[in-house]
């Protein structure tokens, strides 16, 4: 079921027609994406990536600043892409399998705002590279990470030989991926992967409670940083430092920075920092 709060009551039921596998919810200025196709470990397989792509495309921007992706149920996040859709295509047809998954990961990458994956148990072969794709990984204590796919015969198809070297560093990456072997929560936590672990019970609240602060932050800024972070690390520092300039300069003379800089200047003891509006 897709349940919306953003457009039009025709809009609402279209889309609860269309979205089998993918739940959305959107709770004021933060929406959570959840992969819900529980009884196969929300594994990927190619409706999931379709729903997720046209999910994205539908997110309203104009009011949502940051999103949650997290997996139904308490076991599993994402326990990889379909082996069982993978085990019979062409190389030309594993390609194209591939493509879809880096293309709809690629766009969650470079999302306008902000994504946080609530890591809420398996997160193996495409789920976590689904986790890599996006800004933020948080975790619960029952989380599993892991490439497992040469023991499958094939490699890291959703962009995991590439995020998981950038992530971790390359040594681990390979060790990672060349044995196959999936590490928990704490080992997660330890080399870098996932930022923090919660209990289960705690994962969600503290992924929302996130997500709400993100929200409350400036959002051209926010945004803003999102994209000089992103785009600063695939340029050398010469050319990384003028992206920073030119999106430190886009900031000013927007309402946000004004307001929040008079808010700061302003020695009213008794003011309220109203939100911020601009997106
Ligand atoms: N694909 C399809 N079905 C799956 C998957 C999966 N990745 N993972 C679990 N399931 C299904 C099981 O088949 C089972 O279905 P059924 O009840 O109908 O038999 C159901 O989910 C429950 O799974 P289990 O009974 O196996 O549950 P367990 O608790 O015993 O085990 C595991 C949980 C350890 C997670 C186990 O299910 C497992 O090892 N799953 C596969 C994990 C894996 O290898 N993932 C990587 C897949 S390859 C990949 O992601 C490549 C990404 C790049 C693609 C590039 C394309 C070219």
């Amino acid at each position: 079921m897709f349940r919306w709060t953003g457009h039009s009551p025709d809009y609402v039921s279209e889309r609860q027609e269309t979205m089998e596998y993918i739940l959305y919810e959107q709770k004021g200025a933060y929406a959570v994406i959840t992969i819900n196709r529980e009884r196969a470990l929300n594994a990927l397989n190619s409706t999931v990536l379709e729903e997720l792509d046209q999910t994205l495309d539908s997110v309203d921007l104009d009011t949502v600043r940051c999103l949650i992706v997290t997996g139904a149920g308490q076991k599993s996040f994402v326990a990889g892409a379909d082996i069982g859709e993978m085990s019979t295509l062409t190389k030309a047809e594993g390609e194209a399998f591939g493509k879809k998954g880096n293309d709809v990961f690629r766009k969650l990458e470079t999302f306008p705002i902000p994504v946080i994956a609530a890591v809420n148990g398996f997160a193996l072969g495409g789920g976590c590279e689904l986790s890599m794709s996006c800004d933020i990984r948080i975790c619960s204590d029952n989380a599993v990470f892991g490439q497992p796919e040469v023991g499958l015969g094939i490699t890291p198809g959703f962009g995991g030989t590439q995020r998981l070297a950038r992530l971790v560093g390359a040594g681990m990456a390979k060790q990672m991926i060349y044995t196959a072997r999936n590490i928990k929560a704490d080992e997660a936590y330890r080399i870098g992967l996932v930022n923090a672990v919660y209990p289960q019970e705690e994962l969600m609240a503290a992924a929302e409670k996130m997500a709400a602060g993100i929200a409350k932050n400036a959002p051209i800024a926010v945004r803003s940083c999102k994209k000089a972070i992103n785009e600063g690390l695939d340029a050398d520092m010469d050319q990384a430092l003028v992206i920073e300039e030119k999106l430190f300069g886009g900031c000013f003379e927007t309402e946000d920075q004004k307001y929040g800089m008079a808010f700061f200047l302003d020695k009213n003891k008794e003011k309220v920092k109203a939100p911020f509006k601009n997106c």
